[in-house]
């Protein structure tokens, strides 16, 4: 039984290709600065948008067109999904993929079913992962859909809530481990405030801080020892998310002793809606060393909310590319595509249609940004920007030597301060442009 046919394995054809099913940049065995493409990129699947969207929105009802799932809760339907998620992955030629444990298993009617649920699709996965070498990127649980987390989970105000997520965080953490996913991740969920007159912001952030710390020991105790992850996000669903950027976490990571343990996972779409850009997210997470992964999709500039598009801008995808070269390699972490086709998209074939596009856009960003790398005029500018911290006064500061007396000694008898240079940013726009082109 095929669920895609007529759909061949996507292949590397080349720039010139028409062919709307090929690769016209991912090679995966080309190299770029001395390190395969499939290596560098290390691209993902997500299970919740690619084999459970249905195309909803809070106008009207789902309109996927999937003919493999029956729409029903039942455990041979989730087995079945299990499959055709492997041959899409297989035939896109992807190394990894992604899960909340509520996307791959029917939670039935008690914690308990859904355990043993999990179980059951866990042993399909093995079986899969070994016939296709795909492997699990990361898991993570979704503590933010059923209503009993509407007050948030391991920020709720109810004690039981928290032992509940606490239950979900531990079994997804062992069939992740289970699997060998190479990251857990922590999305925030409902972990925020929807109004501070009710809230008790220090309780409920201390307590984050107490199930984060229960993840890692019990991660440790079963022997996992992939890479801790957090994604941050501004809002939606809550109006304020503790985990609301790259600076916010890494500030709550050490305020709690956490650092040691966990990276970020930055993702495009959060990063724009906290008003930043992906790159800034990437740069910001990068220079503390806390850069882990990457959820690769776009917004929509008209549109305030969390759109998840697949990424196709190749300016994005070269700025994403820029900082990933400078910080990465990604590895344990990945490109992984938390995006999902759009509604009016909703044949089978779409799905590698969108694939493709992101996967070329990002080994096109490679490029790119390699080619820039290659050249140096960027990396030289920025040097000779700083120059004046390379010797004399500016080296001596980097070096300690100096406190405000000294200071004000040095410049009250030099007088006038060396004269500024232009920041040039359009040259330097155009330099960009140039490889673009
Ligand atoms: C939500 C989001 C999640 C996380 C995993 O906006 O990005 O899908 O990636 O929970
Ligand atoms: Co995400």
């Amino acid at each position: 039984m095929t669920a895609f046919p007529g759909v061949q394995k996507i292949v590397y054809e080349g720039p010139k290709t028409k062919h709307p099913l090929a690769f016209r940049h991912y090679n995966e065995k080309e190299l770029v600065e001395g390190r395969s493409m499939k290596d560098h990129l290390r691209f993902s699947v997500v299970y919740w948008h690619t084999f459970r969207g249905t195309g909803s929105d809070p106008f009207g009802a789902g309109t996927m067109l999937r003919p493999w799932d029956d729409g029903s809760d039942s455990i041979e339907n989730a087995v079945r999904r299990a499959r055709v998620a492997f041959e899409f992955m297989e035939k896109l030629g992807v190394p990894y993929y992604a899960f909340h444990d509520t996307d791959i298993a029917p939670e039935g009617s008690s914690l308990l079913q859904f355990q043993q649920n999990l179980d059951t699709v866990v042993r399909v996965f093995k079986e899969e992962q070994q016939r296709t070498g795909i492997r699990l990127l990361w898991g993570t649980q979704n503590l933010f859909s059923h209503p009993r987390f509407l007050h948030g989970a391991a920020t709720t105000c109810n004690a039981d809530v928290f032992a509940y997520a606490a239950a979900q965080v531990k079994k997804a953490l062992e069939i992740t481990h289970e699997l060998g996913g190479e990251n857990h991740v922590f999305w925030g969920g409902r972990e925020g405030y929807q109004n501070l007159h009710n809230t008790d912001l220090k309780r409920e952030i201390d307590h984050l801080a107490k199930f984060l710390h229960m993840a890692v020991d019990h991660a440790r105790s079963i022997g996992f020892t992939g890479q801790f992850l957090i994604e941050p996000k501004p809002h939606e669903p809550t109006k304020h998310q503790y985990d609301s950027d790259a600076a916010a976490c890494i500030n709550f990571l050490r305020a709690y002793g956490l650092e040691k343990h966990f990276k970020l996972n930055l993702e495009t779409n959060h990063a724009t809606l906290a008003g930043h850009t992906m790159m800034h997210e990437l740069e910001y997470a990068g220079m503390q060393g806390m850069l882990g992964s990457i959820d690769a999709n776009r917004g929509d500039l008209l549109l305030g909310w969390d759109t998840d598009q697949f990424p196709t801008d190749l300016y994005l995808t070269t700025e994403c590319m820029l900082s990933i070269l400078k910080y990465g390699p990604l590895a344990p972490g990945g490109v992984n595509f938390d995006a999902k086709v759009r509604r009016e998209s909703f044949e089978p074939i779409d799905l590698f249609h969108a694939h493709i596009g992101a996967m070329d856009a990002f080994a096109q960003g490679l490029k790119i940004a390699a080619a820039i790398r290659a050249d140096g005029d960027l990396t030289e500018f920025v040097r000779q920007r700083y120059a004046s911290w390379d010797h004399g006064l500016g080296a001596e500061i980097e070096a300690g030597k100096h406190d405000l007396a000294s200071l004000s000694q040095y410049i009250l008898r030099k007088g006038t301060p060396a004269e500024n240079f232009s920041g040039r940013q359009e040259m330097l726009e155009n330099l960009i442009n140039r490889y673009l082109g």
